[in-house]
């Protein structure tokens, strides 16, 4: 059964919100906190109103309405996924147990660390992507910006109602420190370092959607196999949400490399560079970047925190219940990434638990092969040569085995001014970037699309490409 929203409260929600005074008390004094954030990090580029999509419900026959509205009205909701009444544990030392509505004591520092983790991401990603409007390549873009931009705004409401609703004084204040923690602040900054990074042009913003949304698929995924069940469900209907992300990262790329290709072809030429589009040597690095980055936020290869996390039955595995063995580990061994003896890039096997992040990481990783196939596959259907590639594991890395080392995109170990030398091939130089955010000219107008990247396939909702997807004010 579903239980709909209620849309005559304040807060839209399907968790009963009007049953329990104090929570709603606190999270009322919270939303003009939210408010005040939303105006002053939130989308800067002035509208009217936005074609959005707005949760409305959990169940199969339709989660969401979509109509034009002004952003700031925009209906932040809280929604869980349908219960399952039945729900046991899935791993760990409390398999076959029932799942659990309440926060258990002994766990409520671990859980609350990685909600607390999961809400700082939100925020900061609205953060990062507060000037890009002012450059959308059409309104179509700039409307698929303003989507992710509310939805994110909903994935902190998700979090902070988790932290009001079972953590007591300490949720507030956490709640209130979600807000006040900035990307890129040098006092406070966001957690994560990914989320700390800019995004300052189109291109980045594709490539942050395509792997860094792609790392909220999976980090949510093995949240929603948690044992306390309203994470677990709050991270299954956030998923919902995060499958449009992904799509604007996916089909963003396409269309940049569609519409180099195209140029390429037409000019004869791989040297772009100067013919109003992204040459593929700097969709190389920009590559380059957002996954290296991307691939820290998994956390060390090996993690005793992970391994607690599990046993405890926080934190599951990716599509756990496909997994064909105990679901506790405790005997099982993996290879992770490793340094060898003598410092060089290699594995080590150590105990499947402490091995998790390596775990995830590498589903990841098969997922992100899936775009560069595709991008591939658009270059060959042009007749080019050129291909794009994941970089190694070990390039650029801040986090795991191979922070201490640098290597080459091929995986080979580099020493320190090797590195200085050769880095401007395989990461976005100052020259790259200036040259895309001068590719970066706004195009505000109905039914029209900047030179450097191709217009999409589909339109939003089955509305047409030319439609009228945002108001300027
Ligand atoms: N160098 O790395 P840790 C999204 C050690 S995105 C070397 O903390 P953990 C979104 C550390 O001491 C999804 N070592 O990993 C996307 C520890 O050692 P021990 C966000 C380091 O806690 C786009 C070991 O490494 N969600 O939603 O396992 C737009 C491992 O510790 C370093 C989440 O991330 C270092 N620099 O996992 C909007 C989910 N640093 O104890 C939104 C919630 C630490 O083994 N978070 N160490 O000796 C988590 O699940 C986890 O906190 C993390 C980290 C996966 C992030
Ligand atoms: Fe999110
Ligand atoms: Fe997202």
């Amino acid at each position: 059964m579903t239980t709909a929203a209620d849309y005559s409260e304040k807060i839209p929600n399907n968790v009963s919100l009007h049953e329990d005074r104090r929570l709603q008390r606190a999270l009322e004094s919270w939303q003009p906190n939210f408010l005040s954030w939303w105006d002053s990090m939130g989308p800067a580029l002035p509208t009217r109103d936005v074609y959005l999509r707005t949760a409305i419900n959990v169940g199969r026959d339709g989660w969401a309405q979509f109509g034009h509205v002004p952003m700031r009205d925009y209906r932040w909701g809280i929604f869980l996924a349908e219960r399952d009444p039945g729900r046991m544990i899935g791993f760990g030392e409390h398999k076959g147990e029932p799942a659990w509505d309440k926060v258990p004591g002994e766990y409520r520092a671990e859980l609350r660390r990685l909600i607390v983790v999961q809400g700082d991401t939100e925020p900061a990603s609205v953060e990062q992507q507060r000037n890009l409007g002012a450059t959308a390549p059409s309104l179509y873009d700039l409307r698929n910006l303003f989507q992710v931009n509310v939805e994110e705004g909903r994935h902190l409401w998700a979090m902070v109602y988790l932290l009001q609703a079972h953590f007591g004084r300490d949720g507030r204040e956490e709640a209130d420190e979600l807000l006040r923690r900035s990307s890129g602040s040098l006092e406070s900054p966001r957690i994560l370092g990914a989320f700390n990074e800019e995004t300052p042009d189109w291109l980045s913003f594709y490539m942050f959607t395509y792997f860094t949304d792609r790392d909220g698929k999976y980090q949510l995924g093995t949240l929603k196999e948690s044992a306390f069940d309203p994470l677990s469900r709050t991270c299954e209907f956030m998923l919902k949400e995060e499958a449009h992300h992904m799509m604007v990262g996916t089909t963003g790329i396409d269309r940049v490399v569609e519409r180099t290709a195209q140029v390429m072809v037409e000019s004869d030429t791989d040297d772009v560079a100067g013919l109003g589009v992204v040459p593929l040597p700097v969709i190389q690095k920009y590559l380059n970047f957002h996954y290296s980055v991307s691939l820290d936020l998994f956390g060390g290869d090996t993690s005793t925190n992970v391994a607690n996390y599990y046993t405890a039955g926080l934190k599951g595995r990716w599509l756990e219940d496909r997994r064909r063995d105990d679901h506790k580990l405790t005997g099982d061994g993996i290879m992770v990434d490793a340094l060898t003896e003598d410092g060089e890039i290699g594995q080590a096997e150590v105990g499947a638990l402490i091995g998790l992040n390596t775990d995830l990481r590498r589903e990841y990783i098969a997922d992100c092969q899936s775009g560069v196939n595709r991008w591939n596959k658009i270059l060959a259907d042009a007749g080019l040569p050129q291909r794009l590639a994941l970089p190694h594991v070990a390039f650029n890395r801040k986090v795991g085995a191979f922070s201490g080392i640098e290597a080459s995109p091929q995986g080979d170990k580099l020493g320190p001014q090797e590195w200085e030398r050769r880095k401007g091939a395989w990461l976005p130089t100052d020259v790259d970037k200036t040259y895309v955010r001068s590719l970066m000219q706004p195009v505000h107008e109905r039914g029209k699309i900047a030179a450097w990247i191709a217009p999409p396939r589909h339109g939003i909702n089955g509305k047409p490409f030319d439609y009228d997807y945002v108001h300027l004010s």
